[in-house]
């Protein structure tokens, strides 16, 4: 199991809060970017983070390529690679990669995606929840046999009824 989340804006005390409720029982934590935190703020001792549009810091990766639990896990903002607008450009460097699960963020917004046999997640926004879903979250992922499990939760770290995925 390892958790995702994105869009935290300047709150650190999220970061903090999710770092705190994880760190023993995840393999690993990832956040998408958008912190608008310094690269070198020790909340991201092992924590995986990126640039976002908003980080101004040049100490942040723009992706990782990250093994976790045998899967080959892919992080980036987005911004990069449009997904605004869709997941056409990022699925081409996600396929490159060779990425089983391909992490974005940028558009605040829930997504859960399987193209080509890779798995994207965007875990929304833990500060600005945009569109449909006006609750801050985050993602958690399972991976089972041949299945992935994403499990959206709110900041009280429980699960969102409706947001939950088995692909
Ligand atoms: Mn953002």
């Amino acid at each position: 199991m390892f958790v995702v989340m994105s869009d935290s804006h300047y709150d650190r005390e999220v970061i903090k809060s999710i770092k705190e409720k994880y760190q023993n029982t995840a393999s690993h934590i990832f956040h998408c970017g958008d912190s608008e935190l310094l690269s070198s703020d020790e909340i991201w001792n092992g924590i995986t983070v990126v640039a976002g549009n908003c980080d101004y810091d040049d100490g942040y990766p723009e992706y990782v390529l990250k093994e976790v639990e045998g899967k080959k896990v892919l992080i980036t903002h987005g911004h990069l690679f449009y997904v605004g607008l869709g997941l056409e450009h990022y699925s081409y460097f996600a396929e490159e990669k060779e990425a089983d699960i391909a992490l974005f963020g940028h558009i605040h917004r829930p997504v859960v995606q399987k193209i080509n046999n890779i798995v994207y997640v965007n875990p929304g926004s833990v500060a600005q929840p945009r569109g449909e879903y006006d609750i801050k979250m985050y993602a958690v992922i399972e991976i089972g046999e041949g299945q992935y499990n994403i499990s959206y939760h709110n900041l009280q770290h429980e699960p969102i009824p409706e947001l939950q995925f088995k692909l």
